[in-house]
């Protein structure tokens, strides 16, 4: 088997690159890269991603990091799924969300979930009330823009599944211990709801839960 994930599940980036993995039926190595311990660190660790951050892919000698490029990849080899259109404009639309996920989503969730989990997680002390108040405005924002986006249409780009979904789904595994606020965001609720039904998006739950920060 040459596909190896460097990942640490808690994380919402390795549950993306995880859940599309499983999505794929791909087979591949579980490495644990403990977070916990400094793992990203470390030498060896540092010469396959020189950011010190997980999660990783290894692919023979090729080596890829940072999640969203991680997926693209993951789904060019199945193809026929269809999480990754062949058409130059379905891709571009795929590629718009991942995005939109690196430069808006992400780091309104990353706020409030560093915040409200990974802190205490870490021992890092109480949530600082002036960063909740920004990852919140960031969150409603960046929140509304997909609400309204998916009135529309039943997934991110449109009638089927792809890539997309997950990238942005991913973070929602915090909503609960992040308190990401969702009441307002009935669109947001269903298709995740939806993605949650999955099989592959059970099982990844089920790697993220052991060792959940709560
Ligand atoms: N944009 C990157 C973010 C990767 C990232 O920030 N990973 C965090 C965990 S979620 C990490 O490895 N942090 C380790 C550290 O900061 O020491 C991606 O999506 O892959």
């Amino acid at each position: 088997m040459n596909l190896k994930l460097h990942v640490f599940p808690p994380s919402p980036r390795a549950f993306k690159v995880l859940v599309v993995a499983h999505h794929l039926g791909l087979d591949y190595e579980f490495v644990f890269c403990d977070l916990t311990k400094g793992d990203q660190k470390s030498a060896a660790y540092t010469a396959l991603n020189p950011n010190q951050r997980m999660p990783t892919l290894e692919d023979g000698d090729f080596r890829l990091w940072e999640s969203n490029a991680i997926i693209q990849y993951l789904a060019t080899k199945k193809w026929e799924s269809g999480l990754l259109p062949r058409d130059e404009r379905g891709r571009a639309d795929v590629a718009r969300w991942q995005f939109w996920e690196s430069t808006t989503w992400d780091p309104a969730c990353a706020i409030l979930t560093f915040e409200r989990v990974v802190k205490r997680f870490f021992g890092g002390g109480a949530p600082d009330p002036v960063e909740v108040e920004k990852g919140l405005q960031r969150f409603n924002r960046a929140a509304s823009v997909l609400d309204a986006h998916l009135k529309k249409q039943p997934y991110v780009c449109g009638d089927h599944l792809t890539i997309a979904d997950f990238a942005i789904a991913a973070a929602l595994t915090m909503a609960e211990p992040a308190q990401l606020p969702l009441e307002n965001h009935g669109e947001i609720r269903r298709w995740a709801g939806k993605l949650a039904a999955l099989p592959a998006w059970q099982r990844t739950l089920a790697m993220q839960r052991p060792q959940k920060a709560t």
